[in-house]
């Protein structure tokens, strides 16, 4: 009887074992990837705060320096008031209210494209610097107003035969930003952009696992509405 109840205890057999090792196996492999999956979130809502964040603090930029635009330009014809270039991205030329000349470009950013600013102060500016990163496109209408109501009877690129730039009072303006972040998307994401001021919108895809979003605004001239 004792041998018997001994026998009965001598450890765990092979299957035993095996069974153990594999449900550990499997409780390791669930730990981990409850673990990726949840950084991958958090990454994933990290990167579209920051993506939003990034489109609306340029937006916000713009808008504050352009509605200034043109402040001694209201009755002169100067090549500075306000003035642009068109091409696979835009960029805004304009004087402010001391006279400095701004201007607003993407180019190429630290962490890629990104939207630059040059504040036009040479005495105590910074020159073009690096404003707001993830930008990867502007695209700008100029809307002219040919009535003398105050109100835009048109919107065209820069560039567009027939456009007086006296005659803007406000420009539209849409931003094509992409996360920072790669590998944030298991899937290509895509937006309809139109980059090349036609009126139609092109599919744009984001690289390397980024996020993608449109921005757009309108921006009213004060000088020129207000005059
Ligand atoms: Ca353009
Ligand atoms: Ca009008
Ligand atoms: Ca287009």
């Amino acid at each position: 009887m004792i041998q018997s109840l001994k026998r009965n205890q001598n450890g765990v057999t092979l299957i035993e074992l095996m069974i153990a090792l594999s449900l550990g196996i499997i409780v390791t492999f669930m730990t981990i990837k409850v673990y990726v999956d949840h950084r991958q979130a958090f990454r994933l809502i990290d990167a579209t705060n920051r993506l939003q964040e990034n489109g609306r603090l340029a937006i916000e930029f713009l808008s504050i320096n352009i509605r200034e635009a043109a402040y001694n330009c209201t009755n002169t014809t100067s090549s500075t008031c306000l003035t642009g270039v068109n091409s696979t991205t835009d960029s805004i030329t304009f004087d402010d209210v001391d006279s400095d000349t701004k201007k607003f470009l993407i180019s190429n950013g630290e962490n890629g494209k990104s939207l630059f600013f040059d504040d036009g102060d040479s005495t105590n500016g910074t020159g073009t610097e690096e404003y707001v990163e993830g930008i990867e496109n502007m695209q700008i209408l100029y809307g002219e107003d040919t009535d003398n109501d105050k109100i835009p009877n048109y919107y065209v690129p820069y560039g567009t035969s027939g456009l007086s730039l006296d005659n803007v009072v406000s420009v539209r303006i849409s931003l094509l930003a992409q996360s920072v972040e790669t590998g944030v998307s298991s899937s290509v994401q895509t937006v309809e952009y139109d980059n090349d001021d036609d009126g139609i919108k092109e599919t744009e895809s984001a690289s390397n696992g980024r996020l993608l979003k449109v921005f757009n605004t309108t921006i009213q001239i004060r000088n020129r509405v207000l005059n």
